[in-house]
């Protein structure tokens, strides 16, 4: 791992808005999805993933899962239950209450909240697919309260209906009331447009290849979608009170991610700095995904040396992180002096796994940046709110004159009127006419 001066370091980001083929690949396959429907979804998933399927088929059957159940080990269910009972907890406590506020004058101001209808959930094919965030995007629309929370996941490719029983477990016990064998763009515009198997929702989460971000892209407007995920990224803010072994273990946690993953190490302490890069080395060596994230560390990962710990600080403060791990003296001091970062990890025993799968809090956090002005997955993505007004004939009568002024300043008679008529009529009752 490259040791560079903090004046020398700039984070590498990319984004990704596809080729203009993949552009044009996506905007057919969303034609082709809206104009016949399930018929479109046959022929892509057999284009596509190799296998012939009849319409009455899309749909995974009770049956399935239990044989899912059966095909998992008992230590997995366990595990799976007690990270979604914790996942669970932490997002009940993200509840808002719809509020009502009874004005003196006898009228009333509030803001009503509701969950969403129809959630729809992308959950990406083969390796990708991680049972883990299967419960992230399910667990806080299900404490949310929505009522109908529908997965699509492409079928195993070469020729097997079968879906990874993982996710089907996991699926299952975050709450997903449906299932579909359907992957790609075509999911995402069964999901935006609806077909005969697929009733349209009303918001599109979860990860996905390049086509399906893009195809997320296109239907936005239709239905809402989540933000589109970049390659995870980790940032350790560390000073010589950290343990290199354990630094170097959770950037490697991430690297192993992705190529483009990023794992960098903050810090005032050269010596840090040093050890941590030989610990990355041996460490690299050993881990079934070196090839990954060597590819990780060599292109985005860097340990930078800084001249203080505020100027540390500073360097996270403008990277935003998806992930920040802080191991100094007093974590919970420099906590203080972080504004941007999308989960923090404080001192040596919070490694990131333990947030990627456990703690409760959700991993599905922004990346590149975007932590400047965005948040982690959570309730308020699931809900929405109506304002709600109750105007009494005291304050109407208070306010008339002013509203009215503002209409007729926009030129618009008829708001002016509608509230007219009403103070006319008052004022005509009151004089007995
Ligand atoms: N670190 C990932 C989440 C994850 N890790 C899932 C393991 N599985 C989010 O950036
Ligand atoms: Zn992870």
């Amino acid at each position: 791992m490259k040791i560079i001066p903090a004046q020398e370091f700039e984070m590498k980001r990319e984004s990704d808005y596809g080729t203009p083929e993949q552009n044009a690949a996506v905007k057919e396959i969303i034609q082709a999805v809206r104009r016949e429907g399930d018929a479109a979804l046959l022929r892509y998933t057999e284009q596509h993933d190799k296998i012939k399927l009849i319409a009455g088929s899309l749909r995974v059957q009770e049956s399935e899962l239990q044989a899912a159940y059966d095909q998992v080990e008992p230590s997995f269910v366990n595990a799976i239950r007690a990270a979604a009972e914790r996942i669970r907890s932490y997002h009940q406590r993200q509840k808002r209450n719809s509020w009502m506020d009874l004005q003196p004058d006898g009228s009333i101001l509030g803001q009503i909240i509701r969950p969403l209808q129809r959630v729809g959930v992308y959950v990406p094919g083969g390796k990708a697919a991680y049972p883990s965030s299967v419960l992230m995007n399910v667990i806080p629309a299900q404490v949310a309260g929505v009522p109908e929370i529908v997965m699509v996941t492409p079928p195993a490719t070469g020729g097997t209906e079968g879906i990874n029983p993982y996710i089907l477990v996991a699926a299952a016990e975050a709450g997903v009331t449906e299932m579909y064998r359907v992957g790609g763009a075509q999911a995402i515009a069964a999901l935006a447009y609806g077909t005969d198997s697929i009733a349209p929702v009303d918001k599109i989460c979860g990860p996905g290849n390049i086509y399906v971000a893009l195809a997320k892209r296109e239907v936005y407007g239709a239905v809402n979608i989540d933000s589109i995920a970049g390659p995870s990224e980790i940032v350790v803010l560390a000073d010589d009170t950290a343990e290199p072994s354990y630094v170097a273990a959770d950037l490697l946690s991430q690297a192993e991610h992705d190529e483009m993953a990023s794992a960098v190490l903050v810090t005032p302490s050269r010596q840090l700095a040093e050890a941590v890069a030989v610990e990355v080395e041996r460490q690299l060596e050993l881990l079934p995904r070196r090839d990954i994230a060597r590819a990780s560390i060599d292109s985005y990962g860097a340990a930078v040396v800084t001249a203080s710990l505020d100027e540390a600080i500073s360097i996270v403060n403008r990277l935003a992180p998806e992930h920040l791990e802080i191991m100094t003296q007093d974590p919970m001091e420099i906590m203080g002096s972080i504004e941007n970062a999308g989960a923090i990890f404080l001192g040596p025993y919070s490694s990131e796994p333990v947030g990627d799968y456990f703690a409760g809090p959700n991993h599905i956090i922004p990346t590149n940046g975007t932590a400047r002005f965005s948040s982690p997955v959570d309730l308020d993505d699931f809900i929405k709110k109506s304002s709600m007004i109750y105007y009494s004939k005291e304050a109407l009568l208070r306010d008339g004159e002013t509203i009215m002024e503002l209409a007729r300043r926009e030129g618009f008679e008829g708001h002016a009127r509608a509230i007219a008529i009403r103070l006319e009529q008052e004022q005509a009752s009151q004089t007995g006419g």
